[in-house]
């Protein structure tokens, strides 16, 4: 086993919590390429050096920590949602630098350290790791832009003076990423440890209905072309037209509205919203696709407004790798012997990019009240230690 130091991993983690900090319980603002993110990530880059790793930022802004020669990857994100938990990402770099740093003050095996940028899609899904993948290509991405406008492109030349080339994936064994469930079912069950068996598939869509800004008091409700009242029957259609498609487990979510011009006494001529849905199927994705772009067609014609589409992004669904799932697995059993379980990730992470390169696993530790993407996000130091030995398990066993 090698040797973890959980002080020094909780001291790492409440060090870096600090950077973003929300000033609210434990919460953190850390979007990517803003400047705690880019503080964070410099701070990151000085403790992989003192761990004795090299530090290697790529034009997009992923950080690596790079020991010599082949080498097990691990680790996830540090850029946060705009009101984050201080765990999300966070947590499985820190835990993957006290396993690289302890695994090389023991002689144990080599280990590298990554934390991806834009995980959480500020931009895009999961955009650092789409792109080191070639899930996304460089171009494309430079074209996507955040709600205020700023395209990929301007906001990575933040990294323009630290940036070298993309990493070779060829010199990674695989890659295991530790993280907080983000859901309840830990929390529920009253375990310790879950070891995850696949990761859901995602489809991300922008959606603009253009009808006429009018008067509130003066145009009647007949001859109104109202963008919020095309966005509420379009939310109500496809609830209703789902039904018979999704399963207690599929998700959807109308997350981000913009609406135009937002004032009280003016009917809303323009709405731009997110449309994402997420599932383990793919042909159910598809499905739900259809259901979607059907719905606001129709409702757009009734209604005589005008629609188009931003560009649709999204991820397969992915199966954990046996192997290195059986790693943590024994790991999960050694540390919480009879306190763990097997389970699918309702969450995104970046495993689901880099299984396109090379064989992944997850594991899971409990998120109190199941909460996450909240600064209310939390989770209990005696799990996080936990969840720690179990990473290291499965490092000693590559
Ligand atoms: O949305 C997700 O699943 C991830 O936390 N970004
Ligand atoms: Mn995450
Ligand atoms: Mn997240």
């Amino acid at each position: 086993m090698i040797p973890v130091n959980a002080d020094r991993f909780l001291a790492d983690l409440h060090h870096l919590r600090s950077i973003g900090a929300a000033g609210v319980g434990k919460g953190v603002v850390r979007p990517a390429y803003t400047e705690a993110d880019i503080e964070a990530r410099k701070w990151l880059a000085e403790q992989m050096r003192a761990a004795g790793l090299t530090p290697h930022f790529d034009p997009v802004g992923n950080l690596f920590g790079l020991t010599e020669g082949p080498s097990l990857l691990m680790g996830s994100h540090s850029d946060s949602q705009p009101e984050g938990g201080w765990l999300d990402g966070a947590l499985g770099v820190i835990a993957a630098l006290e396993v690289a740093r302890a695994s090389r003050e023991a002689g144990g095996p080599p280990i590298s350290v990554v934390s991806f940028e834009d995980e959480e899609g500020r931009f895009g899904v999961t955009t650092g790791s789409a792109i080191w993948s070639g899930n996304l290509a460089l171009d494309k991405a430079d074209t996507l832009s955040d709600h205020g406008g700023l395209t990929f492109a301007e906001a990575r030349t933040a990294f323009a003076d630290l940036a070298g080339d993309f990493v070779d994936p060829s010199r990674f064994t695989g890659f295991v990423e530790m993280h907080i469930e983000q859901g309840p079912t830990l929390d529920t069950s009253g375990e310790q440890i879950g070891v995850v068996t696949d990761i859901v598939g995602i489809r991300d869509m922008r959606i603009t209905m253009e009808g006429q800004q009018n008067h509130a008091g003066t145009t009647p409700i007949h001859l109104r072309k109202d963008a919020f009242q095309a966005l509420s029957a379009f939310s109500t259609a496809i609830n209703d037209r789902f039904r018979n498609v999704v399963t207690p487990s599929t998700v959807w979510t109308i997350g981000h509205v913009s609406l135009h011009p937002n004032a009280s006494s003016i009917v809303p001529g323009k709405v731009t919203f997110s449309m994402q849905w997420r599932d383990g199927e793919i042909d159910r994705l598809g499905r739900m696709e259809q259901i979607i772009r059907d719905t606001a067609e129709e409702i757009a014609k009734a209604r005589g407004m005008t629609l188009s589409y931003g560009p649709m992004l999204g991820l397969d669904p992915v199966k954990m790798d046996e192997t290195l799932r059986a790693a943590l697995s024994k790991g999960a059993e050694t540390v919480a012997p009879g306190n763990w379980r097997n389970m699918p990730s309702g969450a995104l992470h970046d495993a689901t990019n880099v299984s396109k390169l090379m064989p992944v696993a997850m594991l899971f530790v409990p998120s109190i009240n199941g909460i996450s993407h909240d600064f209310a996000e939390d989770t209990a130091e005696v799990d996080l230690v936990a969840g720690l030995k179990v990473l290291a398990h499965a490092a000693a066993q590559q």
